[in-house]
């Protein structure tokens, strides 16, 4: 197994050169802060009956923030169920993600300007609508990208393979980041595929193959910068692994301790992604108790108003749920409208 891409040792040493300065490593740090507070957050909602099944991403937060950090407002974000912090990162507001986790059509609107998808419980449908993005943006040439997250098990799907291939024979702007972390609900990563990494893959389609320590913000941060910036300037696209693992259940109706997930947590739990850039932060000054008491009331104070907010919005009445897919609905949508109208379907 190659060795992945590590920056940031788990004694928050550098390993090489950090590609970023000191205060926009706070200012992400920052970002993980909130981001697990948030997951927190909604996994106690889930408990308290107040939220639908909910995708935790704890250990993830390296990945999600860092991969997003080098993008531009007109790049694209295409992610899936587990991806709330990418998401919000690029733009997509709290309030949304915790309305589309009640049900709420509302949740999976972006606001007009926020360039991210609604989260694709699909596994893997999205990769495609990336590309979709990518090759509208290249014949229109404005220079955006686009970035999709998927996982591990999302590499077994046929989407996969359409969406690397389109990608690398039309010279795609986009990046494919894998969160390998370790699981697809129950299925190991060595029962997904026998290749040795994922990230071997690209090969296949010509698109390079980088793997990475996804555990390792300033390492994600510097690969899918350097992918972005290929994309953007005409170099075609790239795959990326990013080594994680998923901290808790695959999701709140998960019960990990069924196989075999719950032995590797404790080793993981020694790499946690916030620890590591927090130790980092110390050593050179920029960190303190004080300081993360503040950041985190802050974390607090955003999470608590976004939920505040989506908790007091009127709920959408039967009428409005069908005409929040759609521009326009379809002649089946419009059909049952009229039933749930209480008219007849047909006239
Ligand atoms: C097309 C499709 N098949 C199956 C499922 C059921 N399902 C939901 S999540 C999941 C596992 C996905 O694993 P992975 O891609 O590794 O992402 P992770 O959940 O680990 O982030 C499966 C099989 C689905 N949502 N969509």
């Amino acid at each position: 197994m190659p060795e992945p891409r590590t920056i940031l040792n788990e004694n928050g040493e550098l390993l090489a050169d950090s590609p970023l300065d000191l205060e926009t490593i706070q200012n992400l740090y920052e970002s993980m802060v909130i981001a697990r507070t948030y997951d927190h957050k909604a996994s106690a909602m889930q408990r308290q009956g107040r939220l639908a099944t909910y995708a935790q991403f704890e250990g993830q937060e390296a990945c999600q923030i860092g991969s997003v950090a080098p993008l531009e407002p007109r790049d694209w974000v295409a992610a899936t169920y587990r991806d709330a912090a990418a998401m919000w990162a690029h733009g997509y507001p709290w309030v949304n993600l915790v309305l589309g986790r009640t049900g709420d059509e509302r949740g999976g609107q972006a606001p007009e300007g926020v360039n991210v998808l609604p989260p694709s419980i699909t596994v893997g449908g999205h990769m495609i609508h990336a590309v979709g993005l990518a090759w509208a943006e290249q014949l229109k040439g404005t220079g955006a990208v686009a970035l999709t997250l998927f996982g591990d098990g999302a590499t077994s799907e046929g989407d996969f393979h359409e969406a690397m291939n389109f990608a690398g024979v039309y010279t795609l702007p986009v990046v494919f980041f894998c969160q390998n972390n370790g699981w697809a609900i129950s299925m190991p990563r060595d029962r997904q595929t026998a290749a040795e990494t994922i990230a071997s893959k690209g090969a296949g389609y010509g698109v390079p193959g980088v793997l990475v320590d996804g555990n390792d913000l300033l390492a994600v941060f510097a690969a899918t910068a350097e992918a972005v910036d290929r994309a953007r300037n005409g170099g075609g696209a790239t795959l990326i692994e990013a080594l994680t693992y998923r901290m808790g259940p695959h999701t709140t109706t998960d019960d990990p301790g069924r196989y075999g997930h719950t032995a590797a947590v404790g080793m993981w739990a020694e790499r946690d992604p916030l620890e590591r850039v927090r130790r980092y932060l110390e050593r050179n000054g920029r960190w303190d108790a004080d300081w993360e008491a503040g950041i985190e009331d802050h974390a607090h104070e955003i999470v608590e108003a976004a939920v505040a907010e989506a908790e007091a919005l009127p709920p959408l009445s039967s009428d409005e749920i069908f005409e929040a897919m759609f521009a326009e609905p379809t002649t089946q949508l419009r059909e049952q409208q009229r039933l749930a109208r209480g008219e007849r379907a047909h006239d």
